[in-house]
C-alpha cells in the first residue's frame, strides 16, 4: 500500500511538471524580458567574421512548444519521451525565407525552429559575438541550451555576446517567428508578403578584449571632416589613418569615446564620381577598415543640395522581393536592381518600406546612387502603445548604426501614409528627433497626408521633417488626374516635396489598344500624363515611380494581379520590361536635358 501510494504521488508530480506548461499562457513574458537591442549592437562592416551559413535544420513549431515546454534545453539523452528529434528536421540553406524553400511552408505564419552546430576555438582573451543581419519578424536565440535573448523587427541587425557560453562544439537554436501583430512595426496589414525566417546572414565575430564598437565618419560641412568613435575597453588612445587624405591621427579616449574634426580638402563623393577613401582605425589589437564616401546633403527652401548644388531626385521605389527567393537578396540581385534603376535614368532609390539588406547601401556607395531608407512605420500602427514606440526607436537606431557611414543614404524616412492623430504625431516626431540626434548629417522625411477637400498637402508632421513625401495615384485609384495639377499648385512649400509614389498596375504581356485597366498601354499612358504635370511643377523636387519590380502581395487577388502588386515597371521575374519602363526612361532623359 505504501509502495503504491508513493508511486502514485511520484507519477502525479512528474505529470504536474510535464503538464504545467500547458496551462501557462504567459510563457513568452520571461523570454521578452531579455531584449537584444541597439545598445548591444556591434558594427560588422570593416571586420572579418565567420559566416554561419549553409545547411541548418528547420522544424515548424506552430504552437510554440519549444518555448512553452523548453525543447531548447534537450540534449538528446532524455530518458522520458520528448516531442522533438532534431536530427529528423528538414535541411535548408540559411540564409533564406522558409516560404520559398518547401512548398507546404509557402503560406506558413508562426514559429519556425532553426538549428545548427558549429565548432569554435576561442583564443585567450577574445570576445565572441553572434551577429544576425535579419530574422523575420522576431527571434529567440539559444546557445548550448542557454537562452541569450529576444529581438523584435525583421529588417535590422542585432548581436549578442557569447564569450561565456561558447564551447568547442556548439548548438545554436533560433526560434524565428513571423506572426503578424497589431503591436509590431509593421503592424498586421501591409501591401507586401509576410515572409519569415533567417533571411540574412548570421556571423560569428571575434574581437580582442578591447574593441571598436561603432564609428561614424562624415562631412560636417563642405570643409570639415568629423569622426566619432565608440569603444569598449581599456586603451587610452585610438589611431585613425586615411593615407589618401594624408590623415594619421592619434585620438585620446575619454569615457569610451573619441572624436575629432579636421579640415577636408579632398574630393567629394557624387553620382558621376563616387569617390571613396579608405579609413583604418586601430585600438589596441583591434583594427577595422572601410571605404567611405564624403559628401554633404542639405535643403535650401524647396531645393535639395548635394555637395551644395541643387539636385532633382530622379527616383524609383523598390521592394525586396523575388519569385524564387522572397525577401532574401544576394549581391548579384542588388547589383541587378541598381543597374535597372541606373538604366532607367535614376539618381535615387526609395527603399520601401523597411530597411533593405546592407549590400544595397554598400553597392550604391560604390556605383553612385542616392538612397532613401525607411522604417516600417506603415499605415495603422499602435501609436499610443509605449512598447511599440520603443520598438520603432530601436529599429531606427539599429538601422542608423548600421548605415550611417554609407554616403549614398541621404534620407531617413520615419513612416508611410499613417492616419493623422495626436498619438501618431507624437510617435513620429519623436522618431524624427531620434534620427536627428543619432545622425545630424542627413535629412528626415516621411510620406505625408493630403487634405482631399482643399487638395493640398496638409499634415502636422511636416513641421518635424526636412523633406515632405507625397504618395499620389491620380489617374489610377482616383481617375481624375486633373486634381494633381491643383494639388501641386496648392502645395508649394518652403521644404522640398518629393513625389514618393505614383503608379498604375499592368500585367506584363497584357496589351490593349484602348489602354484598358491593367494593360501595359494604360500604365505607360499614366506615366506620360503624370510627368507632364510633375515636370512642369515648381513644387516638385523629386519623383519616385511606384515601382521598379512587381512584388507579392496577398491583398492583390484579381485576375491580373494573382497575388502580386503589378505596378512594377519590370515584372517580378525581372526579365520583362513593361512599356512604361521606356516611358519613364524617356521622361528622365528629358528631365536631365532640362537640368533636373
Ligand atoms: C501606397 C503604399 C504602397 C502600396 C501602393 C499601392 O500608397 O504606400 O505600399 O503598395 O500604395 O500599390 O497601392
Amino acid at each position: 500500500m505504501l509502495v503504491f501510494s508513493s508511486l502514485q504521488c511520484y507519477t502525479t508530480c512528474m505529470q504536474t511538471i510535464y503538464l504545467s506548461h500547458l496551462h501557462d499562457q504567459a510563457f513568452r513574458a520571461k523570454f521578452h524580458q531579455k531584449q537584444l537591442a541597439c545598445d548591444q549592437l556591434v558594427t560588422l562592416t570593416g571586420r572579418t567574421s565567420i559566416p554561419l551559413e549553409g545547411p541548418w535544420r528547420l522544424c515548424p513549431d506552430q504552437y510554440d512548444t519549444c518555448l512553452r515546454a523548453g525543447w531548447y534545453a534537450y540534449t538528446g539523452k532524455e530518458t522520458t519521451p520528448v516531442d522533438c528529434d532534431f536530427e529528423f528536421w528538414k535541411e535548408v540553406i540559411v540564409p533564406s525565407v522558409w516560404n520559398t524553400e518547401h512548398e507546404p511552408w509557402e503560406y506558413y505564419e508562426g514559429s519556425m525552429l532553426y538549428r545548427t552546430e558549429f565548432a569554435s576555438s576561442q583564443k585567450e582573451g577574445t570576445r565572441t559575438f553572434l551577429v544576425f543581419e535579419g530574422v523575420a519578424n522576431r527571434a529567440y536565440v539559444f546557445l548550448n541550451g542557454i537562452y541569450l535573448g529576444f529581438h523584435e523587427g525583421a529588417s535590422t541587425p542585432f548581436s549578442v555576446e557569447i564569450t561565456a557560453s561558447l564551447q568547442d562544439r556548439n548548438t545554436l537554436l533560433v526560434c524565428a517567428n513571423n506572426t503578424r501583430s497589431v503591436s509590431s512595426v509593421p503592424s498586421e496589414n501591409t501591401d507586401w508578403f509576410n515572409y519569415g525566417g533567417i533571411y540574412r546572414q548570421v556571423h560569428l565575430m571575434q574581437v580582442p578584449p578591447s574593441f571598436i564598437r561603432h564609428w561614424y565618419v562624415r562631412l560636417l560641412d563642405a570643409h570639415t571632416l568629423g569622426i566619432d568613435i565608440e569603444l569598449s575597453g581599456i586603451h587610452d588612445s585610438v589611431q585613425v589613418v586615411c593615407k589618401e587624405l594624408g590623415l594619421s591621427l592619434l585620438l585620446a579616449v575619454h569615457d569610451h569615446t573619441a572624436s575629432v574634426q579636421v579640415p577636408f580638402t579632398g574630393q567629394v563623393w557624387g553620382i558621376e564620381n563616387p569617390k571613396r577613401y579608405t579609413f583604418c582605425l586601430q585600438y589596441g589589437q583591434d583594427r577595422v577598415e572601410d571605404t567611405i564616401g564624403l559628401r554633404t546633403i542639405a535643403c535650401r527652401g524647396n531645393q535639395i543640395l548635394l555637395n551644395e548644388k541643387p539636385i532633382f531626385l530622379r527616383g524609383v521605389c523598390l521592394h525586396e522581393d523575388h519569385p524564387d527567393f522572397g525577401r532574401y537578396v544576394n549581391e548579384n540581385l542588388v547589383r541587378r536592381s541598381l543597374e535597372d534603376a541606373k538604366l532607367l535614368g535614376c539618381n535615387c532609390i526609395r527603399l520601401s518600406h523597411y530597411p533593405h539588406h546592407r549590400y544595397m547601401a554598400e553597392i550604391a556607395d560604390e556605383l553612385g546612387m542616392l538612397l532613401w531608407e525607411e522604417l516600417p512605420v506603415y499605415w495603422a500602427i499602435a501609436f499610443s502603445d509605449p512598447a511599440v514606440l520603443a520598438d520603432a526607436k530601436n529599429q531606427l537606431s539599429e538601422l542608423i548604426l548600421r548605415d550611417r557611414n554609407r554616403c549614398s543614404v541621404i534620407i531617413w524616412s520615419v513612416g508611410n501614409e499613417n492616419p493623422d492623430t495626436d498619438e501618431r504625431l507624437a510617435f513620429m516626431s519623436s522618431l524624427a528627433s531620434l534620427a536627428r540626434s543619432l545622425d545630424p548629417s542627413r535629412l528626415v522625411g516621411a510620406a505625408c497626408l493630403v487634405n482631399e477637400h482643399t487638395l493640398c498637402i496638409q499634415d502636422r508632421l511636416e513641421a518635424c521633417l526636412d523633406v515632405i513625401g507625397l504618395n499620389e495615384y491620380y489617374g489610377w485609384y482616383d481617375p481624375d488626374m486633373g486634381k494633381l495639377k491643383i494639388l501641386l499648385e496648392h502645395s508649394l512649400k518652403d521644404k522640398p516635396v518629393l513625389i514618393t509614389e505614383f503608379g498604375a498596375g499592368a500585367k506584363a504581356g497584357f496589351h490593349d489598344a484602348e489602354a484598358a485597366l491593367f494593360s501595359e498601354e494604360r500604365q505607360a499612358l499614366f506615366y506620360k500624363q503624370q510627368f507632364v504635370l510633375l515636370l512642369g511643377s515648381p513644387t516638385v523636387s523629386g519623383t519616385f515611380p511606384w515601382l521598379l519590380y512587381d512584388f507579392r502581395s496577398p491583398r492583390r487577388m484579381n485576375k491580373y494581379q494573382g497575388g502580386y502588386n503589378r505596378k512594377g515597371l519590370i515584372d517580378q521575374s525581372r526579365r520583362h520590361k513593361k512599356l512604361a519602363y521606356a516611358t519613364v526612361q524617356t521622361e528622365y532623359r528629358r528631365f536631365k536635358e532640362q537640368g533636373r
